[in-house]
């Protein structure tokens, strides 16, 4: 397999700190990737404008060595779809946080397909890639470049998720008028192929116009799938679920710099795939297996080493459990030596699992090799609730202790917790909250809606038994209510879900949160900078912060079809105000976010400070049992730590 070389650099960290989350604000555009012009931070769009070809592609149509040769162009289009809004607007930004690693390993597999020129000398393959999440595509552009480059190409609609499926389709229908073929990959493919006893029919739905589906990983795949395509003899769908690859000396994910500035200066790599559990709520098992597969620490350092080069020295290691990645180790060592021998600097995020502290040496070699950040997966703290997910693995009464074997190390921790399992009930959840809050010394908690997604084993249980879901596929992005739940009502749910925010992020626990961060030695900014994004997303934006980017870009006509088009004369006045109230009560946010960030660092006992969840004491009480809760229970009698209100400081 034909590599690309590996460059080293001694890149510098950038230095500017998140200190002051005002100053951040208002000079975002300046924070931006390598302050590019003004220009450059206005509509970025897919189009000939950022071309992502390789150095070997080729414009011209003769051969220049030997001039009697007729040179074939083969356009491949990656698109990595984003979804709709509940208004039916796609959801993008100007800048995001996560890159796409999908995204990345594709474009790594096409262009090592190129410049092998599997498809004959004579043909070059041109590469354009984007992230709707941050730029606005234009299938009318891609059908003219496609059609005015000789009309040989091909549309790769890349990492799909079920939530992005309806705008993925929408996508692949426009292109499809053309006659330019079409293939969707990622997990709602997957995941209904892998459990689904027949394809469901929005994807029926698309086959029949010709849209070609794939299932599985491509590593492996690339080569023949695009003989097929440039020899016209696609099949309808290629399913390689039952033969996952070995990922070990495979093309490394790698996307180029023209595409990774739309992101804030950060990139995405998966150091293995598959997790060992069996969460029934979980997909990623049924789609890359419960094997662990891994790069080696060679093919990791590659990654890094070819992504400080273009400048960017922020990862995000995607692996859904890394601390299962059998090869954590050398991986993890090798990171080591490049920061600590060459004096490389990087940082990375990255997942892991409750038990993952019983690791002899996991967590301290993690911070060593520059984790930051981690999240984890706790998803409730009601032990009936993790037995019911099959979340076996999870024990309660430990999360103090790992808890703080992370701050000992100074990571941020981030926990996902989930709403929704079937001992919640409104009451129940805002107790646990409260719980969280007082005992366990985790960071940033960040909410999703029990979603039975497709791919899993939860949504293979409800389809066989007949259980109505929500059939927009749209809505399974985690923050909607999908199906039925036995002790909660839809509105309910949601309405706990929304509340869910604010209870965490009250005035009170925000303070606390800043608090604990001084005890610890984490710089105050850190933790500042962490609410912001993740409350701060979900209270200005009313998004999730997995989905949230820097200024909302809405496009009039990018609108779901079957829903009207507004009049400019409406749309725009009331874009502004929605432009003028969202970001006027985040920067007011901010500022008094500062404030109190500053305050809390000229506290004179602040490093002194100690309370229960910071006491060495593995101790959590548990929860009283579900089915003996006073259900009827007032919230309002929460105690005083829970702000029921919108915190009234920022509102
Ligand atoms: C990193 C990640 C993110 C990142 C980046 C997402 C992005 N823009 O790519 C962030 C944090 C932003 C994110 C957000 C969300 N995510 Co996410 N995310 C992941 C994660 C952990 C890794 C993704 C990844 O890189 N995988 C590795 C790549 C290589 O795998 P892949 O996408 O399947 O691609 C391979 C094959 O499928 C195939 N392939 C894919 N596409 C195509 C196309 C063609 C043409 C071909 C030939 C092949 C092919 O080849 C690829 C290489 O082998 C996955 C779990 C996982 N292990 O994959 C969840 C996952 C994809 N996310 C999921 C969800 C639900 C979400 C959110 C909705 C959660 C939320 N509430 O916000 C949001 C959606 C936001 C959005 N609109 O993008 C679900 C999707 C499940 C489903 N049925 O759709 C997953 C599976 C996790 C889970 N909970 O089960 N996510
Ligand atoms: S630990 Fe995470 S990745 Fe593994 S099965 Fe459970 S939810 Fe899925």
């Amino acid at each position: 397999m034909r590599r690309s070389g590996i460059v080293g650099t001694d890149e510098r960290a950038n230095a500017s700190s998140r200190n002051s989350l005002l100053t951040s604000l208002v000079l975002l555009p300046q924070t931006f990737y390598n302050s590019p012009p003004l220009g450059e931070l206005w509509p970025r769009e897919c189009g000939p404008n950022r071309p992502i070809t390789s150095s070997t592609a080729r414009f011209a149509e003769t051969d220049d060595m030997n001039p009697t040769t007729t040179r074939t162009k083969f356009h491949v289009e990656l698109i990595k779809p984003s979804h709709y809004d509940d208004d039916g607007y796609v959801i993008q930004w100007l800048r995001t946080f996560v890159p796409s690693n999908s995204l990345a390993c594709l474009h790594a597999l096409v262009k090592d397909v190129q410049e092998r020129r599997v498809l004959g000398d004579d043909v070059d393959i041109v590469l354009n890639a984007c992230d709707e999440i941050h730029t606005v595509v234009s299938t009318k552009k891609i059908i003219r470049r496609i059609q005015q480059g000789g009309g040989r190409g091909i549309v790769f609609l890349t990492g799909v998720q079920s939530n992005q499926f309806p705008r993925a389709a929408d996508l692949a229908r426009e292109i499809r008028t053309a006659g330019i073929d079409v293939v969707v990959g990622g997990f709602h493919v997957s995941g209904c192929l892998s459990m689904l006893p027949e394809i469901p029919p929005e994807i029926r739905a698309l086959q029949d116009e010709g849209v070609i589906l794939f299932a599985g990983e491509a590593e492996q795949r690339m080569e023949q799938l695009l003989t097929d395509a440039y020899r016209g003899e696609l099949k309808p769908v290629y399913n390689f679920l039952k033969d996952l690859p070995d990922l070990r000396n495979q093309v490394t994910p790698m996307l180029p710099r023209e595409i990774v500035r739309g992101y804030l200066s950060e990139t995405s790599f998966d150091a293995g795939r598959g997790c060992p559990f069996q969460c029934t709520f979980c997909t990623i098992i049924n789609v890359q297996g419960r094997k662990s597969r891994h790069r080696t620490a060679d093919d990791v350092e590659q990654v890094i080493r070819a992504n400080l080069a273009q400048g960017i020295h922020k990862f995000f290691i995607t692996d859904d459990d890394f601390a299962r990645n059998k090869n954590w180790e050398p991986i993890l060592d090798r990171m080591i030596e490049m920061r600590e021998q060459e004096g490389l600097h990087f940082k990375f995020l990255m997942q892991v699992d409750t038990q993952c502290y019983k690791i002899p040496r996991f967590i301290d070699k993690a911070a060593r090799a520059g984790c930051s950040r981690v999240f984890i997966g706790m998803e409730s703290i009601a032990s009936e609730n993790l037995a019911a997910a099959g979340k076996v693995q999870n024990h309660v009464e430990q999360y103090r202790t790992m808890l703080q074997m992370w701050r000992d190390k100074k990571v941020v921790t981030v926990a996902g917790y989930i709403l929704g399992f079937p001992a919640d009930t409104p009451e129940s959840i805002a107790r646990d909250i409260a719980t969280i809050q007082r005992e366990l010394p985790i960071d940033m908690l960040e909410f999703f809606c029990l979603t039975p997604l497709p791919g899993s084993a939860d949504h293979q249980a409800l389809h066989r038994q007949g259980v109505p879901m929500e059939t927009d596929m749209n809505k399974y992005d985690l923050e909607h209510i999908t199906t039925d739940h036995p002790r909660m009502s839809a509105g309910e749910w949601w309405g706990i879900y929304d509340r869910a925010w604010h209870l965490y992020y009250s005035p009170e626990h925000i303070a606390t949160l800043l608090r604990r961060a001084r005890a610890g030695g984490i710089k105050l900014g850190r933790i500042s900078w962490s609410i912001l994004f993740y409350y701060g997303a979900y209270r200005f934006e009313r998004v999730h912060p997995l989905q949230f980017g820097v200024f909302r870009r809405k496009v009039r006509t990018s609108r779901r079809p079957g829903l009207p088009r507004v009049n400019p004369l409406v749309f725009y006045p009331k874009r502004l105000w929605e432009i003028v109230s969202t970001y006027g009560a985040m920067a007011w946010f901010a500022w008094k976010l500062d404030r109190l960030r500053r305050r809390i660092e000229r506290e004179p006992e602040g490093v002194a400070y100690v309370d229960e969840a910071l006491e060495r004491s593995p101790h959590i009480l548990p929860r009283p049992v579900a089915a003996q809760e006073p259900t009827s229970t007032p919230i309002s009698a929460e105690p005083d730590v829970i702000s029921l209100e919108r915190p009234q400081w920022a509102a």
